[in-house]
């Protein structure tokens, strides 16, 4: 290991079209330790052959919606590293029968689950890491232009990531003092495995590219270098943001 060698902890990778994979990339790329946790035995081959691909990364197993699973990650992190610099939760999950009808009828464990999953497991994982963040660190999230526009079928997931937006800004002014930010990045749609679901993803890609500014898609390596910057130097003023990466989609009125 190198002197000054920063660490981070990566949640969230499936497989390669993970956006959690373009950002431990990057991440390796700029000279990042990595820590990369899959959520459990089905997905732990196809995570250990791509963290195979990064040197000096270890994988781990955790499933986000325990609390004993979380306490025992970070226990092997603090024993295996000591310090932690950087983490990225990549992670959100809705039911699939929630993002097919209408909003209304959103069921109360469908509610349940995807604030789980993807709003909850946030604050569990900056409360565990922030203790092993001695020299202050960063913390980024994912979120989706849907937290704060209607995008039809996003439905609950929509709901979950304003919560996910809102508890950036709780958590960035509770771990602020501590030298920690917390930040959010407001992706395009991408073509990953939670993606490949929805029905409507390739019309979606395609009116998205024709009304952005950048007139195509986001590719997942500019998701990768914008979280590398929010957890580099350059971003240490930054922090309780979501920052978007949509090709300008977001600025477009009309
Ligand atoms: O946040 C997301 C996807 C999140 C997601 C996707 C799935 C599909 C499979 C969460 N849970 C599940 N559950 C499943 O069973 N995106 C930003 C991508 C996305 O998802 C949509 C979109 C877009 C864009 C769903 C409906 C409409 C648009």
């Amino acid at each position: 290991m190198s002197e000054g060698q920063k660490t981070a902890v990566i949640f969230g990778l499936a497989n390669k079209r993970s956006i959690a994979w373009a950002i431990a990339q990057k991440l390796n790329e700029s000279g990042w330790r990595l820590a990369i946790t899959y959520q459990n035995e089905r997905l732990e081959q196809e995570a250990k052959d791509l963290i195979t691909d990064l040197p000096g990364a270890d994988g781990f197993m955790c499933d986000l919606t325990s609390d004993a699973e979380i306490a025992k990650l970070f226990e092997q992190l603090k024993e295996r590293y000591g310090v932690l610099d950087g983490l990225v939760h990549s992670v959100a999950f809705a039911p699939a029968e929630e993002l097919k009808g209408e909003f209304v009828n959103t069921t109360r464990e469908g509610f349940r689950i995807a604030h789980d999953v993807s709003v909850y497991s946030l604050i569990a994982v900056a409360r565990a890491a922030a203790p092993l963040m001695t020299n202050g660190g960063g913390i980024v999230t994912m979120t989706y232009y849907g937290a704060e526009k209607v995008v039809p079928k996003y439905n609950v997931m929509g709901v979950a990531k304003a919560a996910l937006e809102a508890t950036v800004r709780y958590l960035a002014n509770d771990l602020g003092p501590k030298g920690i930010r917390v930040n959010a990045i407001s992706a395009g749609p991408i073509k990953t495995l939670a993606a490949r679901g929805i029905s409507q993803l390739g019309e979606m890609l395609k009116s998205h590219a024709e009304r952005a500014p950048l007139k195509r898609n986001v590719d997942p390596a500019e998701v990768g270098g914008t979280a590398a910057f929010l957890l580099s130097p350059a971003g240490s003023g930054i922090t309780g943001e979501t920052l978007y990466v949509d090709c300008g989609y977001n600025i477009m009125g009309f």
